[in-house]
């Protein structure tokens, strides 16, 4: 019995479409923080036939079933239990995926003595979702080519930023981000500029962070939030992942900057609203989103550490 813990991550710059070309490769350069409170928990056994246990609930997850298929594929790797548990709303635009196969691959590695080290783990995390191959390393994270294995920008203690998620809706999202990315690669007009500005706002993000300057990654993570939600809300038929509290939040968030407090959002496929600070502003923001009307609770994390197994 093997068992690992991967942490969620959100992106600054956004990763939504991919290339049409196996792998699951996306079609931008993006760029995460990795999130210590959230946490996914895999623990995978030897068992008569392939199992899938999630959150106490056994599912048929289909992504996890192709992605032992296509492991399969070059490893051998006998029938196994899978029981992953999040202690976070599943599905919900919180990056469950990405902390999911993260555990998942870490914990096979060690469990079937795969011999795969963290570039190879991300790799095979990419393909089961692409976001999870940021979440094999903690801190600041980017996902770029050629190899589109995640690598490790900066450690959590360069700049110890803090996290406040508000929780808006814990239901599980009707529209998957691959279904959706894909809905707009056909359908957005606006995909074909998003394509063309992703190189510069990586770059601008990555000089931001290396810099600490927070104001200029403040501006380039709204910013890429915002285009991304831009073709996600031109797509056909139209993704809409907000709620009034989302936009409630997105300008709570706004005024606590426009009154001095240096903050900035971002959301993801789904309503909840991430607000990021440093350390020193953490309980200001908190307490704010706190109370906006719609809001369900806060969770403030700090940047977390790469996925790993927790040893019994
Ligand atoms: C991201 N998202 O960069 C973006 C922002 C959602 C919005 O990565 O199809 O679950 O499994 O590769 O990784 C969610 O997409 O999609 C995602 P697949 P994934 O975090």
């Amino acid at each position: 019995m093997t068992h690992a813990r991967a942490h969620p991550n959100i992106a600054l710059v956004k990763y939504w479409g991919k290339q049409d070309k196996p792998g699951n490769l996306p079609a931008t350069p993006n760029l995460s923080i990795t999130l210590d409170n959230l946490a996914t928990d895999t623990v995978v056994s030897t068992h008569h036939q392939d199992e899938v246990w999630l959150n106490q609930k056994q599912v048929a997850d289909q992504k996890i079933f192709r992605f032992l298929e296509e492991l399969r594929s070059e490893f051998e790797l006998a029938p196994i239990r899978i029981e992953t548990s999040n202690n976070f709303p599943t599905g919900a635009g919180l990056a469950s995926s990405a902390s999911g196969f993260a555990a998942l691959i870490c914990a096979i590695n060690q469990h079937a003595d795969l011999g795969l080290n963290a570039d190879l783990m991300s790799d095979w995390a990419r393909r089961g979702s692409a976001s999870a191959a940021r979440s094999l390393f903690g801190g600041y994270v980017a996902l770029v080519p050629p190899l589109w294995r995640a690598q490790p920008i900066a450690p959590a203690s360069h700049w110890p930023l803090k996290t406040v998620v508000a929780i808006t809706n814990e239901t599980q999202k009707s529209i998957s981000s691959s279904e959706g990315m894909e809905r707009s690669r056909l359908t957005s007009d606006f995909y074909t500029p998003w394509l063309r500005g992703a190189g510069d706002d990586f770059a601008a993000a990555f000089d931001a962070i290396n810099n600490k300057d927070f104001a200029a990654l403040a501006e380039i993570a709204e910013l890429s939030c915002l285009k991304m939600h831009s073709v996600m809300l031109t797509s056909l038929p139209t993704l809409s992942y907000w709620n009034p509290a989302t936009l409630a939040c997105m300008d709570a968030v706004r005024e606590l900057r426009n009154q001095g407090t240096p903050v900035f959002f971002t959301v993801d496929a789904g309503p909840q609203v991430k607000a990021v600070c440093e350390p020193q502003h953490e309980t200001r923001v908190s307490e704010v989103l706190t109370q906006v009307p719609g809001v369900i609770r806060t969770i403030t994390c700090g940047l977390g550490n790469a996925a790993h197994i927790v040893e019994p």
